[in-house]
């Protein structure tokens, strides 16, 4: 994670709060994730990923973006991690400009800086992935989040990692069904995880989510938000993949 945290400050924090989008008024994550007119899906825009490479080179971001908000997706993830993922800050302010729904900023955050930046992105919502960040950090960068005006998506892998105080800070609750050492995928991860998740979150479950079956498993279990990109993305029309 050093060499994530070591990536330079390309433009001074002064100017980021300058630009018109970091003065914009944010989503809420948690209210459109709540609306029962939509999803529940969190779509996400990626065309690569260090597990399965190439996903999908040609797609066109446009089409992708307005195709997930068209068929009622509750928010839209967009990764701008260039080095392991492909994505770029480029792409974020363009879905932002394209789409009124909810827009998660998928990245590695490490530091206040890179929350500074999703805010001058457009994003409404940050990820905190527990498996690399100290309790105390999480804790931090929640705060900051908020100050914000962002909300905050906590990224989990396991019971341990929602105990104690941990996770009071943060918004909503993220189960990764991807193990980040092996890359193996469970759906079973997100159903053991479940039941140590206290009531007043709403659940997410994350990855290698690619059939209505496993939504509707999933929901038994108490999930009401769905984090799915490698299904869609594969496709030549992502968005349609969705509404089916
Ligand atoms: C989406 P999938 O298997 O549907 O493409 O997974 C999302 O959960 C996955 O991209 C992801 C991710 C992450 C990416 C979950 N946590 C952290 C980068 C960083």
């Amino acid at each position: 994670w050093t060499e994530i945290a070591d990536r330079k400050a390309a433009v001074p924090v002064e100017e980021l709060r300058r630009s018109s989008l970091y003065n914009r008024p944010t989503l809420s994550f948690k209210k459109y994730l709540s609306n029962p007119a939509l999803s529940g899906v969190i779509a996400e825009h990626k065309r690569q990923s260090p597990s399965k490479g190439v996903i999908n080179a040609n797609v066109d971001l446009k089409q992708v973006v307005t195709g997930y908000q068209a068929a009622g997706a509750s928010a839209c993830s967009v990764l701008t991690d260039t080095k392991f993922f492909g994505g770029t800050t480029e792409d974020l302010l363009q879905a932002r400009a394209l789409i009124q729904i909810p827009i998660l900023r998928k990245d590695f955050m490490v530091d206040e800086y890179q929350i500074e930046e999703a805010r001058a992105m457009g994003a409404d919502v940050i990820l905190l992935i527990s498996a690399c960040l100290t309790p105390q950090r999480i804790k931090e960068l929640s705060e900051y989040a908020h100050k914000l005006d962002l909300e905050v998506l906590l990224e989990v892998h396991n019971a341990e990692e929602l105990e104690g105080n941990l996770i009071d800070t943060v918004d909503v609750i993220g189960v990764n069904n991807r193990n980040l050492k092996t890359f193996d995928v469970s759906i079973q991860t997100s159903i053991d995880v479940a039941k140590h998740i206290p009531e007043r979150y709403i659940k997410v479950s994350e990855s290698g989510i690619d059939d209505p079956k496993t939504i509707i498993e999933l929901k038994k279990h108490g999930y009401t938000g769905f984090l799915i990109g490698e299904s869609f993305m594969k496709t030549n029309d992502p968005g349609a993949a969705l509404k089916k």
